[in-house]
């Protein structure tokens, strides 16, 4: 089994089905063409450096559990041009077009608060922590859109085993990275660094996947590379992107829209048809797939996850704690 302490993994390793984005390709693409791409990987700096962008390449996966059958799956076109990533700006379109200046390398996260073994993770270590699985899921957004992704990790599960949180620990917690040199697009409305939060039960389920990619590809910038969480039974905005921080805590940690809007945005926000948002019916979904236009579809309890996790709120009102 792998060891995140090992030092096998060391952050200068890098594996080699990275690709480097535009300027690299323009300048070395020549070379590499030519049969000399190892000459030219041994003369380049290391990866970390902090100019460095990724583009999307290949991730070895292998089949996953929980994925979804028979629905059609979004194109990645399409799920990646029609994101929410306020950092980069509140339009739809926004993401696509902004988040290119985000810096993705070097990249750590921080396992922090109440566990016997916090540790900042270097992220091409936490790549290789578990073998990566496609996990096809559906995808709700509060604003009632959805989509069909096949993401690529592991269970989250997973590194908060190797954190080993102490027994008060009753939350984790998720930041996102902020840098507003980066971010110019950020609305100084919307309290950042992004934060979001989990149950220590929810953030424990299998289905809850500790995310590096999808279409079988590294994350793209705007999908929150090169890490985030999907918690697919969940409103979209429970899945927070680009993360640098997890915090195991004894208390129900303060949430980015909880906090903006505790009325329309609880802290659990399960997908839930009969528990309609103040401002809109939460029953149905425009899903975005391969039609030309959206079309409209039920939303399912728990968005159709309720047999992985309907026990987990047994003998909870889920209209109070929405
Ligand atoms: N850091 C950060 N994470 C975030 C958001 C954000 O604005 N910032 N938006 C959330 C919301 S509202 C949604 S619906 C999903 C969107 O994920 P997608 O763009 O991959 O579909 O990301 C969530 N994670
Ligand atoms: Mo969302």
């Amino acid at each position: 089994m792998l060891n995140l302490n090992s030092p096998e993994f060391a952050s200068s390793e890098i594996t080699p089905k990275e690709k480097f984005l535009n300027r690299r390709n323009l300048i070395f693409g020549g070379l590499a063409a030519a049969g000399l791409a190892s000459e030219v990987r041994k003369r380049l700096p290391p990866i970390g450096m902090p100019t460095v962008a990724f583009a999307a390449s290949k991730l070895p996966t292998q089949p996953g559990s929980f994925s979804l059958s028979g629905e059609i799956v979004t194109p990645k076109q399409k799920a990646t041009t029609y994101n929410n990533f306020y950092e980069f700006g509140t339009d739809k379109r926004d993401p696509s077009e902004n988040a290119h200046t985000m810096h993705t390398r070097p990249w750590t996260v921080a396992l922090e608060g109440l566990c016997a073994n916090p540790k900042t993770v270097d992220l091409d270590t936490l790549m290789r922590y578990r073998p990566l699985e496609d996990r096809t899921y559906r995808f709700r957004c509060v604003e009632a859109w959805s989509m069909i992704v096949p993401w690529v990790g592991y269970p989250l599960a997973e590194l908060i085993k190797f954190a080993n949180p102490l027994p008060t620990a009753k939350f984790v917690e998720f930041i996102s990275f902020f840098n507003p040199g980066q971010m110019p697009e950020a609305p100084s409305s919307l309290g950042f660094p992004y934060r979001e939060g989990l149950r220590m039960d929810e953030a424990m389920n299998p289905l809850t996947l500790l995310t590096f990619g999808s279409y079988g590809e590294t994350l793209e910038n705007q999908q929150g590379a090169p890490v985030r969480v999907i918690v697919p039974w969940k409103y979209g905005f429970k899945s927070a992107k680009s993360i640098v921080k997890i915090r195991f805590v004894a208390k129900q940690p303060e949430t980015t829209w909880n906090d903006l809007g505790p009325g329309e945005y609880g802290f659990y926000s399960n997908v839930n048809p009969t528990h309609d948002h103040p401002r809109w019916s939460q029953a149905h979904e425009r899903r975005i797939d391969t039609a030309t236009f959206p079309h409209t579809v039920p939303t399912l309890p728990f968005n159709g996850y309720g047999n992985q996790v309907a026990s987990l709120y047994a003998g909870m009102d889920l209209n109070k704690f929405y």
